[in-house]
């Protein structure tokens, strides 16, 4: 049984207790003490926790066994809280450079009363917390400086990703044709794909193990386009999704992203729906961006990825039918993961 949200937010609190007694120790004020516990509860609680849950979800296929141990759950479990930790870091930060208003239903730390650029800072304590508690719990273990070093390499693909993303996309410039699938593709396989899909079950992988090079290769080869396909959702719903329910407002129009959504709208648009995007993307103004939605709209993209999502998820379910199974990896892995973001609407 995959484990629940109920269960896994019980190993919040010690978590956080660790990294607060750790900060405690150093003498730190009150003050600040509260302001570190305000932001890893704003900035950590309340998402999906896909990334984190599916530590354990694969530790305990990967251990073929009906139930962890409690000392096997809350293991799994801390790994899985570093990611949501990493994400948190991400996120925050994140939030500040797509100017951002909503997470999660709650305004974006940044925005919240007294935060402002201390947002910043805030963002780095929280990438520090997880190595607080990796070293807390995994010192002593043989696989801690490949737990470590998978960390640090995840983390620096993910700030390349970034700095593609960011740079792909300047404020004061649009240029459609600079955008392309292939910008796209490489984009989001280092911002997303690294750290949402192959983090989590590496780290289990390292964890029970089974960390062979055969093992990580083909969980890589099928985590990637995951990941992908998870970024091109991700860009559909920043459009075509409730607010309410996903918990943010769409940013990528006004940001003039190189999304899944624009390049699909770049391959169908006419010489004059291509003028009027060049006049309304990337532009900080909302009837603008109404605009573009409206092209969007116009040009059945809600179709185009309801077809993109059947064929991409058709390859990986084949990609998942040819595993490899020779060194202790499982196809449920696999499957778990792709069943929890499947037409996914948040
Ligand atoms: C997210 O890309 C990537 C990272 C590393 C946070 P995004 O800006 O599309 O994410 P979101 O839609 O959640 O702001
Ligand atoms: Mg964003
Ligand atoms: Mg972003
Ligand atoms: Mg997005």
């Amino acid at each position: 049984m995959p484990t629940t949200r109920t269960e896994f937010e019980s190993v919040f609190p010690q978590l956080a207790e660790d990294v607060l007694a750790h900060s405690k120790s150093y003498g730190l004020p009150k003050n600040v003490l509260d302001w570190f516990q305000q932001s890893l509860t704003h900035n950590t609680l309340g998402g999906k926790y896909n990334r984190g849950m599916s530590v354990v979800d694969t530790s305990q296929l990967l251990l073929d066994t009906q139930t962890l141990s409690k000392d096997a759950y809350f293991r799994a479990a801390t790994l899985g809280w570093l990611i949501e930790l990493l994400q948190a870091f991400f996120l925050v930060s994140d939030d500040i450079m797509d100017s951002s208003k909503t997470r999660r239903g709650s305004p974006c730390w940044y925005l919240m009363p007294k935060v402002g650029m201390i947002a910043i800072n805030d963002a780095f304590l929280l990438e520090s917390a997880t190595y607080v508690l990796l070293k807390k719990y995994f010192r002593q273990e043989k696989c801690y400086v490949d737990l470590l070093e998978l960390f640090h390499e995840v983390t620096f693909q993910t700030e390349l990703g970034q700095a593609c993303d960011l740079l792909t996309a300047p404020e004061d410039h649009v240029d459609l044709d600079n955008f392309s699938l292939e910008k796209f593709t490489f984009i989001v396989i280092f911002k997303t794909a690294f750290y949402s899909f192959y983090l989590p079950v590496a780290l289990a992988l390292y964890s029970c193990n089974l960390a062979t090079e055969k093992n990580l290769r083909q969980a890589r080869a099928i985590l990637i386009p995951m990941g992908e396909y998870f970024q091109a959702q991700d860009d559909y719903l920043d459009n075509f999704a409730d607010p309410h329910t996903l918990g943010k407002i769409g940013t990528d129009i006004q940001d003039n992203k190189c999304s899944w959504l624009v390049n699909q709208a770049l391959k169908r648009v006419s010489p004059e729906q291509k003028r009027l995007l060049e006049e309304n993307y990337g532009r900080k103004d909302g009837a603008m961006e109404s605009r573009v939605k409206r092209l969007y709209e116009e040009l059945g993209l809600q179709k185009v990825y309801h077809e993109y999502e059947e064929q991409r998820v058709g390859e990986i379910r084949n990609m998942i039918a040819n595993l490899d199974t020779s060194e202790g990896l499982k196809k449920e892995v696999f499957e778990e993961f792709l069943r929890k973001i499947y037409k996914r609407s948040k």
